[in-house]
């Protein structure tokens, strides 16, 4: 029989790359969107990986559960990967209440329209490496206690926790998955990798002259989103419902990620990048490091694409687009 999936955040990058994935695999593949959308332009990724008409698409919102419980029950849906969020750290400082509500409590409207509208079927939940902030180890595993340094990093420990109490309290297959940062050419522009690539081809092709960036010596274990959805559907395929650990195990500034872009462009970083503290965030992330041990243990997950051939793949891609785009 023909599974079926149900995904919300289809739009974003890992909807569109979990999705191309799950129709691989001959899913029915099931999108939740909302109204107040910004679709037109985020529709691209859809397109971009040639999948935008094999889906079906609901209209609903995290922050409604009658529109998220309608469309489960209407679905019927075998797993439900909960991917939506306001996911963008910098902004829950300027939308902590809205981040609080979708990030956070939307995670329980999608548990509660699961466990009234189809108790069987199997839940994801995207949780994040923010949620370890203030660094306790100097590798961060499942065990390792969390300290929220954002109020996105807030809201997320909320949903991943309400996601450990509902597969306690009612015996959901509910898993968690606390994924480190991944990027690729579909990552949204605001975000530190995409907005380096995007940067660097614009610097490239003579349409900007710098770029703009605020603490270069943060560091994160970056990883591509094609391996990280893999990891997520790998979760929802075992019997019981658990929480893991998905990163390389490699941490890099984001000063060394700038320059592996600049030197793929044949363009020396010092010229271009300015410091600038309006980039600056009022708490800091300064390391992650993860330890996904578990994950390549017990889901026989290992991550197949390094940095440096991601950030090069992101900065043809941008070159790409902006020729096209300009010519
Ligand atoms: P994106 O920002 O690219 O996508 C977010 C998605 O959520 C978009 O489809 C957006 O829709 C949707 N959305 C936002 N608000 C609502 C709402 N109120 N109702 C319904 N949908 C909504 O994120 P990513 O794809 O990068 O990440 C996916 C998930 O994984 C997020 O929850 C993120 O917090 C989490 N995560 C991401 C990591 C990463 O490195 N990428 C690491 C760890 C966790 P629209 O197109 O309308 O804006
Ligand atoms: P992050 O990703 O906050 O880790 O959250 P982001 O790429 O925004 O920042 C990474 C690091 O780079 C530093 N930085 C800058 N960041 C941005 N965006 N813009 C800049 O100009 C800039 N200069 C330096 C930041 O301070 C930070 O230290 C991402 C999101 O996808 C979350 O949803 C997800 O949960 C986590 O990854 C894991």
């Amino acid at each position: 029989m023909t599974k079926r999936a149900l995904v919300t955040g289809v739009t974003g990058q890992d909807g569109a790359y979990l999705s191309q994935f799950l129709l691989d695999k001959g899913y029915e593949v099931h999108g939740v969107v909302r109204r107040s959308s910004h679709r037109g332009v985020e529709d691209h990724r859809l397109r971009w990986l040639g999948i935008s008409g094999k889906l079906n698409l609901h209209d609903a919102d995290l922050a409604d559960l009658s529109s998220l419980l309608r469309t489960v029950q209407a679905i019927q849906p075998d797993e439900i990967y909960n991917l939506a969020a306001q996911s963008y750290v910098a902004s829950s400082w300027r939308q902590p209440l809205l981040t609080a509500n979708v990030t956070g409590v939307g995670v329980t409207n999608v548990l509660e329209a699961m466990r009234l509208g189809a108790p069987k079927a199997r839940f994801y939940q995207a949780s994040s490496s923010e949620m370890y902030g203030l660094i306790q180890e100097p590798m961060q595993s499942e065990k390792t206690p969390f300290y929220p340094r954002s109020p996105y990093a807030v809201a997320k420990l909320y949903g991943h926790w309400i996601t450990v109490n509902y597969r306690e309290s009612f015996g959901l297959h509910a898993s968690s998955g606390i994924l480190f940062n991944h990027e690729s050419p579909l990552r949204g522009v605001e975000f530190v990798t995409r907005k380096v690539t995007t940067g660097v081809a614009a610097i490239k092709l003579g349409l900007a002259t710098e770029l703009r960036l605020g603490n270069i010596d943060a560091k994160r274990d970056w990883g591509h989103a094609k391996d990280y959805v893999r990891a997520m559907w790998l979760m929802l395929q075992q019997e019981k419902p658990d929480d893991y650990v998905v990163a390389t195990g490699v941490t890099t500034t984001v000063r060394d990620m700038c320059h592996i872009a600049f030197e793929h462009a044949g363009l020396d970083m010092e010229k271009f990048v300015i410091i600038d503290p309006a980039f600056y965030r009022p708490a800091e992330v300064d390391v992650l490091l993860g330890d996904s041990s578990k994950a390549r243990q017990v889901l026989g997950w290992t991550p197949e694409i390094d940095l440096r051939e991601m950030i090069c793949e992101m900065v043809d891609a941008d070159l790409a687009r902006l020729r096209r785009e300009s010519a």
